[in-house]
């Protein structure tokens, strides 16, 4: 049996600034929310920051070297918005576009693709304290004017733009405390700023990221040269169905586009939901104008797909599906929220498809953390994760076999890095990094992708 995926296919694995730079108050970089969010003690695991991370900024080219060796042909990071505009608007520090300037000509030279994302949560420090951060209509003005800066300046080399990674994960935890149910309990993920808002302020909030990446899509065409292609990467909460047939694969596209009201929908479809706007806490306040800027024409959809959201079975009632909650004993991966279902690298793309007939889709992260350690024999046996990766990989190709045309798969993390609240604790990488001496060593995962990359399959 052929386990294989169209020419063309990328094969690549994704990173963010903040993750792995280091380099935080070098050569004219402004704070940003997530260094002072780092710095307060308390707030992450063993008060770890990113002061420092994998110290990428100053390694670039043994990393571009060490993806090059696990067979990568494409890279999706992120670049730090307060080192291109270290206030958030106004003057721009050299220093800071020279970075990805280097980065991109090594990628370019070891045959890999650059994709950039171009807000991975570092908002300008400045631009919080100043206005609140995203609760602003002035932080989608200055996110478009500083991703029009960045096209215009890397868009000769850059042919592909992530707006934002992630709009639900840094809204919702950054401006409340998002709440997991997994093994029979409510976990709480939060993050930077760590403010706290009510409904409709929130509803603000999701208005204002969505807005901004419809203003930077516009910027990113207005500045960078034709044939540039944009999108988004969204960590869209994905609905499975529980049953293969009909009835519940259409309760379950129900539920996913209602269920993503805020963010996806709105962004493919230029319109909230009826349910949306009629949830309690009201809000949010918008014009037809920016229902428009919001919904602009995009060249590709990203998706962030680690765990199912919720399984669904049709149901009589309004709003015509009904959501299974998720048993104690469900298994998960080692993340305190990973709920573990290789079917949702299926379904997910086949709903981007069916819901909203999205004809580009990458895979924009996909990966698991493992207990990983280094065995007396210097190797890395991280099992897990070739049976994770080998499992979505595989729910993925049977995707692309029915027609879904899912154009590249992005693995969540070419190395171990700074995992926000969990700090260094949580290992997703393919490549295990010794967090004292910043060695880097790739593991029997990083085997397992290379020959995939390779073989073009699921191997
Ligand atoms: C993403 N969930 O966050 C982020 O984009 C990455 O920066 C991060 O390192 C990676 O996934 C692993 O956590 C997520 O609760 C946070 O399902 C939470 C969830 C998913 C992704």
């Amino acid at each position: 049996m052929t386990r294989g995926f169209q020419d063309g296919f990328y094969w690549g694995v994704g990173t963010s600034s903040y993750q792995i730079e280091g380099a935080w108050d070098e050569d004219g970089k402004g704070v940003s929310i997530w260094d002072t969010y780092s710095h307060t003690p308390g707030n992450i695991k063993n008060d770890d920051n990113g002061d420092v991370a994998n110290d990428h900024y100053h390694r670039y080219e043994e990393d571009v070297a060490l993806m090059k060796g696990i067979g990568a042909n494409a890279y999706r990071f992120s670049v730090a918005w307060p080192r291109i505009f270290p206030d958030g608007t106004g003057r721009p520090n050299p220093k800071g576009i020279d970075f990805y300037d280097r980065l991109v000509d090594a990628l370019l030279d070891a045959g890999i693709e650059p994709f950039a994302t171009l807000y991975h949560w570092d908002l300008p420090q400045k631009l919080q304290d100043k206005h609140d951060g995203w609760l602003s209509d002035e932080i989608p003005k200055a996110f478009a004017e500083y991703a029009g800066y960045v096209a215009e300046r890397l868009g000769d080399r850059i042919k592909h733009y992530f707006t934002i990674n992630e709009f639900r994960s840094f809204v919702e935890g950054g401006y409340r405390l998002v709440d997991v149910k997994v093994g029979g309990k409510t976990i709480q993920l939060g993050g930077a700023p760590g403010m706290r808002l009510s409904d409709a302020e929130l509803k603000q909030v999701r208005h204002h990221s969505v807005l901004a990446h419809g203003l930077a899509v516009e910027a990113i065409r207005a500045n960078g040269p034709a044939g540039t292609r944009v999108g988004f990467a969204e960590n869209i909460r994905i609905a499975v169905p529980v049953i293969d047939e009909p009835e519940y694969i259409a309760a379950a596209e129900k539920a996913t586009r209602e269920r993503n009201a805020g963010f996806m929908t709105v962004m493919l479809e230029g319109r909230y939901t009826d349910e949306y706007l009629a949830e309690a806490g009201g809000g949010p306040r918008f014009t037809d104008e920016e229902l428009a800027t919001i919904s602009s024409p995009l060249d590709f959809v990203g998706i962030n797909v680690y765990r199912p959201g919720w399984y669904v079975e049709p149901s009589d009632e309004p709003p015509g599906f009904r959501e299974i909650p998720i048993n104690a004993s469900h298994p998960k991966m080692q993340s305190s929220w990973h709920v573990f279902d290789p079917e949702v690298m299926y379904w997910g793309p086949k709903q981007m498809q069916s819901i909203w007939g999205a004809k580009s889709i990458f895979i924009t992260e996909n990966g698991c953390a493992a207990s990983d350690v280094i065995a007396d024999d210097g190797r890395v046996y991280d099992t897990d994760r070739v049976m994770f990766l080998r499992a979505c990989l595989g729910q993925l190709q049977r995707a692309t076999s029915e027609g879904v045309p899912v154009d590249g798969y992005f693995l969540w993390r070419g190395q171990d890095n700074f995992e926000w609240v969990d700090g260094y604790g949580n290992r997703f990488g393919l490549i295990y990094v010794d967090f004292d001496t910043l060695e880097r060593r790739p593991k029997l995962s990083a085997e397992w992708f290379k020959e995939a990359a390779r073989r073009n399959a699921v191997v």
